[in-house]
């Protein structure tokens, strides 16, 4: 009910795609902005822009408080501690990549092992691995079950004192269910270890309290929440950041600068190197305000709600083949229409306005674990009704009866 006029925050919702309207479901990918993230934009280039920790003049000190209030609305969000356990970075892949290059190459050494999964986005596995590699430590699989979960129990039997790192997606964007993180982080910390949760499809569905999962490392990007694309987020815990040295060395992030050596300030800003991403920031911190405005719970109720009725009436066509478990998915269902090539299928639904994504989704492992090489994959968000998933039921019929007559 909440979010009856939520679309109308939404203008790019508001045309038509080869003729009919526009039923955006490729959500896993990116979100659609709303004007309250758009405005904040242009109010800080039009009245505040100017560079951050640095000037004394007024524009300076606006855009740096703008900047480190977007910091606070992040903590915030999270409920961490400290403001300084925020770093902003370029996404959920840099995030990642900078938990793998600074923390893991430090403790990792022969022999230890990183516990991670096969379900896993391309962009929580090849750091990994360039890790594995660089340090030779094992990169060790937790067993997928059919579905493309795996059981707690089996997360249990691969974490073991040699486990230096677990990593692991919180909610997978092909299977769109959660995983377990809150026991595996205890399960990690039994065993010396930290656990690097990646959220890029969590953060913008549910309610995330670092504290309460015992996260050590929680990562996400803004453009998956309705803030822009190239901010996002590295948390991490204070203590654990304090020791870590920084990939990047430059500008803003040095105490002291010597000819031959030079400190650091502390964390977050000495990952910080450079001019920041002062304005993603900001529009992070407004898509932040805008979500909570509307309540993580509300918006979890209604994406999984749109979900539920999506695979309801997806069962009933025939030929469709959906992955994963049954039950549980935060925003979105990944399928095949026998015979028919995810792009083709793609294809026809855009020339009926909707928009769904085809291919591997970067996740080859689980595609080779389902036995195909890509999934159509529908995902959901705020904006999105029942009517849309009317459209797209019926685009998705229109599709079978278009391919039926040379294939089926
Ligand atoms: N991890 C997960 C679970 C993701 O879904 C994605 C992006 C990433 C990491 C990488 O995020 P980025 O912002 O650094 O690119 N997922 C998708 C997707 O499913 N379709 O397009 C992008």
């Amino acid at each position: 009910m909440e979010l009856i006029n939520i679309r109308k925050q939404f203008p790019i919702l508001n045309q038509q795609i080869h003729g009919y309207p526009l039923v955006y479901l490729d959500n896993a990918a990116t979100t659609q902005k709303p004007l309250q993230v758009i405005e904040r934009l242009q109010q800080y280039y039009e009245q505040d822009n100017a560079n951050v920790h640095r000037g004394v003049h007024t524009l300076g000190s606006r855009a740096t408080d703008a900047y480190e209030g977007a910091r606070r609305i992040v903590a915030n969000f999270l409920n961490a501690k400290s403001e300084k356990e925020v770093i902003f970075t370029r996404g959920t892949t840099t995030s990642i990549n900078l938990v793998a290059s600074s923390y893991a190459r430090a403790v990792c050494k022969e022999g230890d092992e990183i516990v991670i999964s096969a379900m896993e986005h391309h962009s929580n596995l090849l750091p990994w691995q360039q890790v594995a590699k660089a340090m030779k430590a094992k990169l060790k699989y937790i067993p997928l079950q059919q579905d493309g979960t795996f059981s707690i129990e089996d997360a249990e039997k691969a974490i073991t004192s040699r486990t230096k790192i677990v990593t692991v997606s919180h909610v997978s964007n092909v299977l769109g269910i959660a995983n377990p993180v809150k026991q595996m982080a205890a399960l990690a910390h039994k065993h010396g270890a930290v656990i690097v949760v990646d959220g890029a499809q969590s953060v913008p569905h549910i309610k995330v309290d670092v504290q309460d999962l015992g996260c050590d490392f929680y990562i996400f990007s803004g453009h998956k929440m309705c803030g822009p694309t190239g901010i996002g987020v590295l948390y991490g815990k204070k203590q654990i950041l304090e020791k870590m040295e920084p990939i990047e060395f430059g500008g803003e992030m040095i105490d002291h600068v010597g000819l031959h050596d030079a400190t650091w300030k502390e964390s977050p800003w000495k990952f910080e190197g450079g001019t920041p991403i002062i304005a993603g920031a900001i529009g992070l911190g407004a898509a932040i305000d805008f979500l909570e405005g509307i309540g993580l719970d509300v918006i979890e109720k209604h994406d999984k709600h749109l979900t539920g009725y999506a695979v309801e009436r997806m069962k009933q066509i025939e030929d469709v083949t959906m992955y994963g478990p049954e039950d549980g998915r935060f925003g979105l269902v990944t399928f095949n229409l026998d015979k028919v090539h995810p792009h083709d299928l793609a294809t026809v639904l855009d020339s009926n306005g909707v928009a769904i994504r085809a291919g591997h989704h970067c996740c080859q492992p689980l595609m080779r674990h389902f036995g195909v090489s890509a999934t159509a994959r529908a995902s959901f968000y705020l904006y999105n009704t029942e009517e849309d998933v009317d459209q797209f039921i019926l685009a998705l019929e229109k599709t079978k009866g278009f391919f039926k007559e040379s294939i089926f």
